[in-house]
């Protein structure tokens, strides 16, 4: 655990205090704790399951675009299957990159910087080991959640910490112009943490915002949805999203209907981008399961300018960036004396 306790609290009384504490009463201490304000009800996407219920929704998503993520090599050794910041997909605002990632030890992402948005990691299979300069550190394992808010600046390293392969997806999600230089905060969910809800043949896990009567705690300063669903085969989903959002669903497992009835099913791996509407509507025409998770964001209309891990606004803040963290600056201050340590 490792969140941090700003406004001057005695830490060391308070973690022992903590770690004395149940699981489960951890994440709700955490949240009690935090200096920032609890996150204002994000919009209520309401859900009627089944065939035979009737959509709450008016106007559906089509599905506008797919990709797929073919494997490509990234950090250490490792392989990750992008859709979300390849050239056919360069960003989907708010979004700015979704990995689904496959490593194996030794392999993984040594020491790197981040700047100017948030990083989420939902681990699907195994574990992943983080640290990062401000001392931070912890393990995610499977159906464990990593919301990091790199703000202002994270140098870190995130490498498996699991025999064997260690799978998940991390999704880069923009921060606003009046964000983008905030300090640094970590939101951890364990898999028991969060919300989820099985009703007619349809599982849902509650990442971010709210399905089914469950809401997730995670405070997201750019408003975003998370949902990881999985329908049986045979079983029809009519899920609600804000109409002025961005929406995108990735297939895990299996494969589905998105969008019209009439349209071919889509398997594992895929990305579609849904077009504009105020819901869309899924089919398990197959006999196997199938999962994936749908994600929707608010845009944030402004420009982009990114250098690798810096995400700016401006080609000036870009260069601003790259000199903070060269010279340890402007929050990249830990930059100059740390290097992550070998575990296990
Ligand atoms: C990064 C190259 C990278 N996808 N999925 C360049 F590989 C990375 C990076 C990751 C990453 C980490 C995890 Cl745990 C999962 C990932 C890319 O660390 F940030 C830059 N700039
Ligand atoms: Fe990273």
């Amino acid at each position: 655990m490792r969140a941090r306790l700003d406004g001057g609290l005695p830490l060391l009384p308070l973690m022992v205090l903590f770690l004395g504490v149940s699981h489960t009463h951890r994440l709700r201490l955490l949240l009690l704790f935090h200096p920032l304000p609890l996150s204002p009800a994000p919009p209520t996407p309401a859900l009627i399951r089944s065939a035979m219920s009737r959509p709450d929704f008016t106007s559906p998503r089509a599905v506008v675009k797919r990709v797929l993520a073919k494997q490509q090599h990234e950090g250490q050794g490792a392989v990750v299957r992008r859709s979300i910041g390849r050239n056919e997909l360069r960003n989907l605002d708010p979004f700015l990159l979704l990995d689904e990632f496959s490593v194996s030890p030794p392999a993984g992402f040594p020491d790197h910087p981040h700047r100017g948005f948030e990083t989420v990691t939902y681990m699907l299979q195994g574990a992943f080991a983080h640290q990062d300069f401000a001392g931070n550190k912890g393990t995610i394992r499977t159906g464990d959640v990593q919301w990091m808010t790199a703000g202002r600046g994270i140098l870190h390293s995130e490498m498996p910490a699991g025999e064997g392969v260690n799978k998940g997806l991390q999704l880069w999600i923009n921060l606003s112009s009046r964000d983008k230089m905030i300090e640094p905060r970590y939101q951890e969910l364990l898999s028991e943490d969060i919300g989820s809800a099985e009703d007619d043949g349809v599982e849902v896990r509650v990442i971010a915002g709210e399905a089914m009567g469950v809401r997730s705690p995670v405070y997201t300063r750019t408003p975003t949805m998370y949902l990881d669903f999985t329908l049986k085969p045979g079983v029809r989903l009519n899920q609600s999203i804000p109409e002025s959002w961005t929406a995108f669903v990735y297939v895990i497992e299996g494969e589905g209907v998105f969008g019209s009835v009439s349209s071919s099913p889509v398997s594992a791996h895929n990305l579609l981008v849904l077009g504009p509407g105020d819901g869309v509507s899924v089919w398990n025409q197959s006999s196997k399961p199938l999962r994936f998770v749908l994600i929707g964001g608010q845009p944030l209309n402004e420009p982009v300018v990114q250098h690798g891990p810096f995400v700016m606004n401006t080609p000036a803040q870009i260069d601003q960036a790259i000199e903070d963290y060269h010279y340890g600056k402007n929050g990249f201050e830990m930059a100059k004396y740390w290097r992550s340590r070998s575990v296990g």
